[in-house]
């Protein structure tokens, strides 16, 4: 397969915007090989300007549950469109999409719409520190919450550091208040807590962290995490930008039966358009203008195309068995990927939780934390990549990202996708 005309269009965008791309991981840089643009997307496959078509296991990072193009969800987009784009006041949907998530998120009693990751996990973060009053707030190494300065800390190291800036342009003084564990690290944890527990505003994690791959969390990981942000008045914030209504209707907090203080969401509740949402307890959301006096705001938070997608989504994702055959496929790809790789002796760790997931090269596992992730073979995952993206499936361009699966992804896709893997493991050599 050639890619003339996405070699044609990336040395333009180059010329216009910086490396190419509107967000960094989309570059490829890190897998070897320059980006493809995406003429269309249709059901589980993306088709490139070269008219090449490849099965989508990155699903815009998320947000695709239920395929491209889902005819409901662009028929809700489509009449929403009719009637206007924006109107900076408040409209009907933004008030069945909160419905939908307060019905659906156990622990969310009212919710704030904005328009990405980044603000809600931002905003919680702010709101859980006008709460307590307190300033500290503490993450996980491995972790990502979008890039509010807050968060871009680089990862501690073994004990917990206060953040050092982990991206130019943080200052010393906005990190300082970042405290830093490793996930899966209950002793770093207890240490941080006795120590200065009752300086720390908020706690907030990735309950399945995603952005270092997929890392499941230790059997008491998050019940200890939440016994002891009780026990010390911290706020816990469950950032479920990925895996909210992607582990289930209620998240990982359905699945793991623990109630976060706030959760942010993103992506699947956009389906595809710019939607983000903090919500939880009534008693802290009031503190959020215009009731309180913790400040957030958006011009398009609440965007009547965005909440039409949003909610055409949801109500695909909430129809019986969704989760069901989700679970079945998506553990059929782990069962036939997992055989192939021991058929042609490739050491890499699967590592798995619904319908995401990760293959970490070059490891025996399991994969606990960032410092173990860090250890995979990058290169042997980018000559995968490339080898995939050869037969003709789209894998996430970075070693540290996870796969989704979408309801568009037939048996029949499967099955095509272990044939491509059999082609692309024997090729790595
Ligand atoms: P956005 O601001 O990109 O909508 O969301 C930030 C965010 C927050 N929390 C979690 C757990 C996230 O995974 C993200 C964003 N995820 C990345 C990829 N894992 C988005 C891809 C990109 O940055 O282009």
């Amino acid at each position: 397969m050639h890619h003339h005309l996405s070699n044609i269009y990336f040395q333009k965008a180059r010329e216009l915007i910086p490396g190419g791309v509107n967000s960094p991981v989309r570059a490829c840089k890190s897998v070897g090989c320059d980006p493809i643009f995406v003429r269309k997307g249709e059901g589980c496959y993306l088709y490139d300007v070269d008219g090449n078509r490849y099965i989508d296991y990155v699903c815009s990072w998320g947000p695709m549950i239920v395929g491209h193009a889902h005819p409901e969800v662009n028929a809700a987009v489509a009449e929403a469109l009719a009637s206007g784009t924006s109107f900076g006041v408040p409209t009907w949907r933004e008030v069945a999409l909160a419905q939908k998530i307060v019905e659906l998120v156990p622990s969310i009693e009212q919710v704030r719409l904005v328009s990405s990751g980044t603000e809600a996990t931002m905003s919680a973060v702010r709101l859980a520190r006008g709460y307590t009053g307190r300033k500290k707030i503490l993450k996980f190494d491995g972790c990502y919450h979008g890039h509010s300065d807050s968060f871009l800390v680089k990862a501690g190291s073994g004990l917990a550091t206060l953040g050092i800036p982990g991206s130019p342009g943080v200052p010393e003084e906005v990190v300082s208040n970042t405290l830093a564990v490793p996930f899966n690290d209950l002793k770093a944890l207890k240490t941080v807590l006795d120590r200065e527990g009752d300086e720390i505003a908020a706690i907030i994690v990735e309950p399945i962290p995603a952005n270092m791959g997929v890392v499941p969390p230790r059997e008491d990981f998050l019940p200890k995490l939440r016994e002891w942000t009780e026990e010390k008045g911290i706020v816990l914030i469950f950032d479920e930008v990925i895996t909210g209504f992607r582990l289930a209707p209620g998240g990982a907090q359905e699945y793991f039966q623990v109630m976060p203080d706030l959760t942010c969401l993103g992506k699947i509740i956009g389906g595809g358009l710019p939607v983000g949402a903090y919500g939880g307890k009534q008693e802290i959301m009031e503190k959020i203008a215009p009731v309180g006096p913790v400040y957030q705001a958006g011009t398009l938070s609440g965007n009547p195309l965005a909440t039409a997608a949003g909610l055409a989504t949801l109500d695909v994702v909430s129809r019986p068995g969704f989760y069901e055959v989700l679970e079945e496929k998506a553990e059929a790809l782990e069962n036939g990927l997992v055989d192939l790789t021991k058929r042609h002796g490739v050491i890499c760790c699967l590592q798995r939780m619904g319908s995401m997931m990760t293959t970490f090269f070059g490891q025996r596992g399991p994969v606990i934390d960032f410092e173990a992730a860090l250890k995979s073979d990058t290169d042997l995952y980018a000559r995968f990549f490339r080898n995939m993206l050869e037969e003709g499936v789209y894998l996430a361009p970075s070693q540290f990202e996870a796969g989704f699966i979408s309801l568009a992804h037939g048996w029949d896709v499967i099955e095509e996708t272990l044939k491509d893997a059999e082609s692309a493991f024997k090729s790595l050599g």
